[in-house]
């Protein structure tokens, strides 16, 4: 007779020796395959991330790069700058940043102090210290029609000086348009980077990071060319290197 087991007793039912046996070859057969198979799975979302040193950058786990801060982030397919704080006149208190459609619009004391002039095609802004003076400023990345009506992509700092909004560098029209733009200390030396999302090619993007050099910008670092969008600079926290992540599209 065989006895009813009891119930929460099913862990000490008794196993014939050989089907224990059979279990266990059998575990050992799938625990590599499982192993192998999940560390074979594409990173959820394509998310791509690297982190730079002073040198070069180079890929990194996705885990590296964490969940992005929310208040840099837009809600479209693209992470895009919707609104932002930081303090651009250098009294302490913020200013507010917010692009509204293809215009980039500047709030202090209760009302607007600033706009973009008509003629650019706001793409993306960063906020941050792009030329490296202890200041805030905006770095815009925009599109504007040249004198033959050919619209050109053009990087431009904004900032507060003399009791003033102005452009304190202009950059000239790049070769390969920006679609996104951030500004974060990539390899811990205090001093923010530009990384750019630009054009590469017809159908590709490259992920480039650019140091100031006094006057303008030089190209650190540029990926390899691919489909790229929701650029985003993930932040180490307590001085360390933020992250760069993007997201590549299949
Ligand atoms: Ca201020
Ligand atoms: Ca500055
Ligand atoms: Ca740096």
């Amino acid at each position: 007779m065989i006895a009813k087991p009891e119930p929460g007793d099913g862990a000490r039912l008794p196993v014939p020796k050989r089907a224990r046996w059979l279990g266990r070859l059998l575990l050992s057969l799938y625990l590599p395959a499982i192993t192998a198979c999940v560390a074979g799975r594409p990173p959820s979302n394509n998310i791509l991330c690297f982190t730079c040193t002073e040198v070069t950058c180079e890929p990194a786990a996705p885990a590296t790069c964490g969940e992005p801060p929310g208040q840099q982030t837009g809600t479209g397919s693209e992470a895009r700058f919707i609104s932002g704080e930081l303090d651009l006149t250098g009294d302490g208190v913020p200013e507010l940043v917010r692009r509204v459609g293809t215009q980039v619009r500047i709030e202090g004391d209760g009302g607007e102090v600033w706009r973009t002039p008509p003629n650019w095609d706001v793409v993306d802004v960063a906020l941050g210290d792009p030329n490296d003076d202890g200041r805030g400023e905006l770095l815009l990345a925009f599109r504007r029609e040249d004198n033959k009506g050919i619209s050109r992509s053009h990087p431009f700092i904004v900032g507060y000086r003399e009791g003033t909004y102005r452009t304190l560098w202009g950059g000239s029209a790049v070769r390969d348009p920006i679609h996104e733009v951030a500004l974060d200390d990539l390899d811990g030396d205090g001093v923010q980077e530009l990384v750019v999302l630009e054009s590469c090619g017809e159908d590709s993007r490259a992920v480039t990071v650019w140091r100031w050099h006094g006057w303008g910008f030089s190209l650190q670092w540029r990926s390899e060319p691919g489909a790229y969008s929701d650029l985003v600079l993930v932040s180490g926290g307590d001085g360390l290197p933020a992250s760069i992540r993007v997201t590549r599209v299949p």
